[in-house]
């Protein structure tokens, strides 16, 4: 039976919805852009970072775009995000996340953040939940983005804890796969067709319950 000694949380779509402000802001940059773009491509882009976000925009386009033009474009778009994002307080927080982070904390349970936004630790703060985690990972200090596990294993390491004693919780298909390749139990937030991969799915943060995931991981085990 696995024993939970740490708790990673991806940040956009888990703790806080600013999945919808990354939406608005790419949205209004695609306009300008010609380029058409939707909810349901916006999917795809949960979890990516920004350039490979753009990457995949562009790719929409007809036009070519030299490295310098799409420097500018991620900066537009980040510029716009930031003036976004000031909004942010803590009545921004999911339903029921404060309570099972807190519940989580209690139990004497690691909490880490592997976010691939390098505006993270602004959001955090804005959102007054910063006590609740023992660990924050840089993501300019990442070098692979999600798919790739870095983020989720680089969370484990600083709270010491072997990642098959981690459990990772994301919204994105591609943070799903992370967690995955990270050795580590997966919660997935959102639709079953997005997350097939996770271990444990549930229609939002409202489920999210110490108990009701520690029944599921031991269902799992006698599966
Ligand atoms: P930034 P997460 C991700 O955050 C978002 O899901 C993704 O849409 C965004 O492009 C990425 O952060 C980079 O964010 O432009 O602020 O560096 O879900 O990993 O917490
Ligand atoms: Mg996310």
């Amino acid at each position: 039976m696995m024993e939970i000694e740490a708790i990673i949380y991806d940040l956009d779509g888990v703790i806080t919805d600013t999945a919808e402000y990354h939406y608005l802001a790419w949205k209004a940059l695609a306009d300008e852009l010609n380029i058409s773009f939707d909810r349901s491509f916006n999917e795809q882009l949960k979890g990516l970072s920004r350039v490979d976000s753009l990457e995949l925009i562009l790719q929409q386009s007809h036009q070519t775009y030299t490295a310098e033009e799409k420097r500018q474009l991620a900066e537009k778009k980040n510029e716009h995000y930031q003036e976004l994002i000031q909004k942010v307080s803590p009545n921004d927080l999911l339903p029921g996340v404060e309570l099972f982070m807190k519940e989580v904390k209690q139990a004497g349970i690691k909490t880490g953040l592997a976010s691939a936004s390098k505006n993270a630790q602004t959001v955090i703060e804005r959102l007054q939940v910063t006590n609740l985690l023992d660990t924050v990972v840089d993501a300019a200090k990442v070098e692979r983005g999600k798919p790739d596990p870095e983020v989720f294993v680089t969370a484990a390491k600083q709270l010491g804890v072997p990642t098959a004693h981690c459990v990772g919780i994301e919204d994105a298909s591609s943070g799903v796969k992370a967690i995955k390749a990270a050795g580590m139990y997966a919660v997935g937030i959102g639709k079953e067709k997005y997350l097939a991969e996770a271990d444990w799915v549930i229609p939002d943060t409202s489920h999210l319950g110490l108990n009701s995931l520690e029944m599921k991981i031991s269902e799992d085990n006698q599966a």
